[in-house]
């Protein structure tokens, strides 16, 4: 299969049945705010450039982000943190992500998520991301150029992990644990970095700053010679 047809496939899941529920329940009841919006409702695919040798793994649709407007990241506060970094990195052909038809384009780099349904609370349940990883595992399958990933928090650092011990990797003892400017070296994989979330929950509170963030940019472009 292809990006396309992977695409096709994640966005008419229905496996979910809570997520089913909460991800229409917001697109009928909306936020005032986006009351014109006719809400995307569905699972959300990954967005980039699929010859990416950066790859994000982030956690979940936002209820009124991507849930929204259909693409990972895409009008929460969130993806204004994420898409300004990766504007000044060099990595994203403008700072904002409002919508599908923005004209946004990433450059050398590709965002997925262990789980593409909007999760009340933000807080998908493990056995939702049980059911979701075959889509990330495929996903990053399809991404042939991927050099480093960053892992946007603990849920996806173990994502990833478990994805790379699927494709039969040896798993270094000691785990590689999960932190801020984590990194680990796996034989056979790309570099996997850590960053914190880049929820508002950490960039409001200074937990994550803009220049921990670069930081963490600046070493998967050293990494790639971007
Ligand atoms: O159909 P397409 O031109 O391959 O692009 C689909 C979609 O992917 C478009 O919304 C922009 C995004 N994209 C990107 O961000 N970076 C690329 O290098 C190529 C495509
Ligand atoms: Fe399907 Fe993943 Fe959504 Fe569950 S979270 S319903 S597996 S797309």
């Amino acid at each position: 299969s292809d990006l396309p047809h992977l695409h096709e496939e994640i966005v008419a899941c229905r496996a979910c049945h809570r997520l089913v529920d909460w991800r229409e329940k917001v697109a009928r009841e909306k936020r005032r705010m986006y009351s014109s919006w006719t809400y995307w409702g569905k699972p959300v695919p990954g967005f980039g450039d699929p010859a990416a040798r950066i790859v994000f793994v982030g956690l979940a649709p936002a209820a009124h982000g991507a849930n929204r407007t259909g693409r990972m990241f895409t009008g929460d506060r969130s993806g204004d943190f994420l898409f300004a970094a990766l504007h000044r990195a060099g990595l994203a052909n403008q700072p904002t992500s409002t919508s599908k038809e923005d004209g946004l384009a990433l450059k050398d780099t590709f965002i997925v998520a262990p789980v593409r349904c909007a999760p009340p609370d933000n807080q998908p349940l493990p056995e939702e991301i049980t059911a979701c990883q075959p889509f990330l595992d495929r996903e990053l399958a399809l991404l042939p150029h991927t050099r480093v990933l960053i892992a946007l928090g603990a849920i996806a650092w173990d994502a990833v992990l478990r994805h790379l011990e699927r494709r039969g990797l040896a798993m270094p003892r000691p785990r590689p644990k999960f932190g801020h400017g984590a990194c680990a070296t796996i034989e056979g994989a790309p570099l996997l970095l850590g960053s914190f979330h880049v929820s508002q929950q950490n960039t409001q509170t200074g937990r994550l700053t803009p220049a921990m963030f670069d930081q963490v940019l600046a070493v998967a472009k050293r990494t790639v010679g971007f």
